[in-house]
């Protein structure tokens, strides 16, 4: 019951907000169950270093991860999101809102599977953030987006955001928005 009433939040709120062509599913976080956003799921050496509510950039739902530990790190791991028909071979654009204060680094992961689920090692990308976010001071979502190069074998996509950029990185990293369109 109570996801159905997000989930109808959730399109009332963002359906006019998506880029148009956005393939990637729950961008805005806003709907989950258990402590978790759809699509994403808890790993890493601590799992109770993951947040998943506000600050939120939209509706009431971030997905992040507060990391006062030098010994450990923290992962979201996405699941497998089916890349559209045609986006293989193509660039991707990843957009996204973040709110981070970070010593040392954290990152988001982009990884890419073949059709017999093996990871296509070489086109794996990583995103890294450190320091202060545009906006930290005032705890203003700021936008971003990369570019990224999809295989011609590629048949899904993974997003993985983790504190382990070296585990020796503390700081919090909030993302919101999460969207990916073909170039
Ligand atoms: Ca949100």
């Amino acid at each position: 019951m109570r996801k159905q009433f997000l989930m109808g939040i959730g399109v009332f709120l963002f359906s006019g907000a998506l880029y148009a062509g956005n393939f990637w599913p729950n961008s805005g976080f806003e709907i989950g169950s258990d402590g978790a956003p759809d699509s994403f799921h808890r790993k890493g050496q601590d799992k109770e270093m993951q947040c998943w509510g506000s600050p939120a950039a939209s509706g009431n739902y971030s997905m992040g991860i507060i990391d006062n530990r030098t010994d450990a790190f923290s992962s979201w791991m996405s699941e497998k999101v089916v890349l559209p028909p045609g986006t293989a071979g193509k660039t991707v654009i990843l957009q996204w809102k973040e709110l981070c204060d970070i010593i040392g680094k954290m990152r988001l992961s982009v990884t890419f599977r073949t059709v017999e689920n093996d990871l296509i090692r070489s086109a794996s990308v990583q995103i890294f953030f450190s320091g202060s976010s545009d906006g930290w001071s005032t705890q203003s979502f700021a936008e971003k987006s990369q570019t990224v190069d999809v295989p011609a074998d590629a048949e899904s996509m993974m997003i993985t955001l983790t504190s382990s950029g070296g585990p020796t990185a503390t700081g919090t990293c909030y993302i919101d928005n999460l969207e990916v369109v073909v170039d």
